[in-house]
C-alpha cells in the first residue's frame, strides 16, 4: 500500500503531539510500523489519507458495532446539533439514554453519564471506597480499566503493548492500595480475600478480558468473585466498557449470569462519541453527589450530541435478531481464521465472545496474562503487517481484541479469511 500521505501527516503530528497520537496504542509501536492516518469510514470500511481501503476490525476500539456512518446515527446527531452542542444543563436525552441502559442491563437501577471509560471506572472505585469506607482495591493482571492512578498496575492494553510495568508518575502511596491478582485464578483470589477481605473496598474485573488479547472467564473464577465479594462486603465492579452492549444487549453479565454491584460502560453507548457511564444498585448510586457525599462531576457529561449518538445506536441494537446475526458473522470469521492457521501449520489459540474475537499465536488454552504473554509476537507482527498490506485493519497489538460489526457481511468476512490464508500461508513459505 502507498502510505505516503499518512507518513507525512505522522511526521507533522509528532512535532506537536506526544508520539504523534492522542492515545499510545494508535502509534503502532509494538508492531514496529507507523500508523495510518484515516480520512473517512463507511460501514465496515476505513479509508486512509492515501485513499487505501481497509476492512476494519478495530471499530474505534469497540464503539462502532453497527458500522461506521450509520444513517440513523448521523441523522440523530445532525438533528440534535441544530438545537445546540452543549448546555451544561440537564436535557431529556440524558434521561432517555439512562432509561435504555437501565432497561437493557437489569443490574443497573441508576446510572451516571461521564465522558470516558476511564472516568467511569475511576468514579465507580471512588464510590466503592466511599460506600465501604475501605481503601484497598483488587484488579487482575492484564486487565485494563483506563488510566486513573489506582488502576495503572499490571494493566493490559497499551500498557502491556508498550511493556510499561505500571507508569512513572503514579505514587507508591496510591499503588500500595491496589492489589493485582492473576485473572481466572479463584484459589489466589479466595486466599487473598481470606487475609484482606475486610479491608477491600471493591474488586474490579473485565468479565471477558479484552486487553490482554481475548480471555474468557472460567466458571469457577466467576463463582469465586461472587462468593468472596458477598462474604466480605466488598463491592463487585464489572467493567463492561468493552463488553457492554458488545457481547450481548445486556453485556457479559447477561452471557455469564453475573450480578455486579456496579457496572462501568463506555464505547458502544456513545456510538462513536465520547461517553462513559457507571451505574448499579440505587442504594449505592444515591451516594453520588449531589444526592450523596461522593463527589464526581464533568463539564461535558451527558453531552446532548453524544447522547443522541448513543440512543440511536442502542435503538439499532435493541432490534430483534441483531445479536443473532452478528454472532453468525463472527463465528464464520473465527472458524475461517482457525482453518487458515491450521492450513499454514501455525498453532493458534483463538476465542470469541459475541462479536469480540482474539487469536494468540501459541498453543492454547490461554486463561491468563502469563499464558497470553507466551504468544509469539514475531508471528503476530508479521500477521498484522501482512493483513494491513492486504487491506485488513487489525489492532496493532497482540494484547487487544478484534471487533466485528453489523456492517461486516459475508463478503467482508470471506475476503478477510482469504487474505489470512495468503498471509499465514506465505509466512511458512507455503503460498496459498
Ligand atoms: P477509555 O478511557 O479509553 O474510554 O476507556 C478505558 C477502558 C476501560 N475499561 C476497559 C475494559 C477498556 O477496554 C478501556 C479502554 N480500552 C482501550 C482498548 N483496549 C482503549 C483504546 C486506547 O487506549 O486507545
Amino acid at each position: 500500500m502507498n502510505t505516503e500521505k499518512s507518513n507525512e501527516l505522522f511526521s507533522s503530528a509528532r512535532k506537536v503531539i506526544p508520539g504523534g497520537v492522542n492515545s499510545p496504542v494508535r502509534a503502532c509501536k509494538s508492531v514496529g510500523t507507523d500508523p495510518l492516518f484515516i480520512d473517512k469510514a463507511d460501514g465496515a470500511y476505513l479509508y486512509d489519507a492515501d485513499g487505501n481501503r481497509y476492512i476494519d476490525y478495530v471499530g474505534s476500539w469497540g464503539p462502532m458495532i453497527i458500522g461506521h456512518r450509520h444513517p440513523a446515527v448521523l441523522e440523530a446527531v445532525q438533528s440534535v446539533m441544530k438545537r445546540g452542542l452543549s448546555f451544561g444543563a440537564p436535557t431529556d436525552l440524558e434521561t432517555e439514554l439512562a432509561e435504555m441502559v437501565i432497561k437493557d442491563v437489569p443490574s443497573i437501577e441508576m446510572v451516571r453519564m461521564v465522558n470516558s471509560g476511564t472516568e467511569a471506572t475511576m468514579s465507580a472505585i471512588r464510590l466503592a471506597r466511599g460506600v465501604t469506607n475501605r481503601g484497598t482495591i483488587i484488579k487482575f493482571d492484564g486487565c485494563y480499566h483506563g488510566h486513573s492512578d489506582s488502576l495503572l498496575v499490571d494493566a493490559g492494553s497499551g500498557v502491556a503493548s508498550l511493556g510499561i510495568p505500571g507508569s512513572p508518575g503514579v505514587p507508591q502511596s496510591i499503588v500500595m492500595h491496589t492489589l493485582s491478582l492473576p485473572y481466572n485464578d479463584p484459589g489466589t483470589l479466595v486466599e487473598v480475600m481470606r487475609m484482606h477481605g475486610e479491608s477491600i473496598a471493591c474488586i474490579i474485573f473485565e468479565p471477558v478480558a479484552g486487553n490482554m488479547g481475548l480471555v474468557k472467564p472460567l466458571p469457577e473464577f466467576l463463582t469465586a468473585l461472587k462468593e468472596v465479594s458477598q462474604k466480605y462486603g466488598t463491592l463487585l465492579i464489572c467493567d463492561e466498557v468493552m463488553t457492554g452492549f458488545r457481547v450481548a444487549l445486556g453485556g457479559a453479565q447477561e452471557v455469564f449470569d453475573i450480578e455486579p454491584d456496579l457496572t462501568c460502560l463506555g464505547k458502544v453507548i456513545g456510538g462513536g462519541m465520547p461517553v462513559g457511564a457507571y451505574g448499579g444498585k440505587k442504594k449505592y448510586m444515591n451516594k453520588i453527589a449531589p444526592e450523596g457525599p461522593v463527589y464526581q462531576a464533568g463539564t461535558l457529561s451527558g453531552n446532548p450530541v453524544a447522547m443522541a449518538a448513543g440512543i440511536a445506536t442502542l435503538k439499532e441494537l435493541e432490534k430483534p435478531g441483531f445479536y443473532e446475526n452478528l454472532d453468525k458473522t463472527s463465528e464464520r470469521l473465527l472458524k475461517g481464521l482457525e482453518n487458515a492457521a491450521a492450513s499454514a501449520g501455525i498453532k493458534v489459540a483463538a476465542a470469541r465472545v459475541g462479536s469480540m474475537l482474539g487469536m494468540y499465536f501459541c498453543e492454547g488454552p490461554v486463561n491468563d496474562f502469563m499464558q497470553a504473554k507466551k504468544s509469539n509476537l514475531n508471528i503476530f507482527t508479521k500477521y498484522y503487517t501482512g493483513m494491513r498490506e492486504m487491506g485488513v485493519y487489525l489492532a496493532p497489538s497482540q494484547f487487544e481484541a478484534a471487533f466485528v460489526s453489523a456492517a461486516h457481511a459475508e463478503r467482508e468476512i470471506d475476503e478477510t479469511i482469504a487474505m489470512a490464508e495468503k498471509v499465514l500461508g506465505n509466512m511458512y513459505g507455503r503460498g496459498a
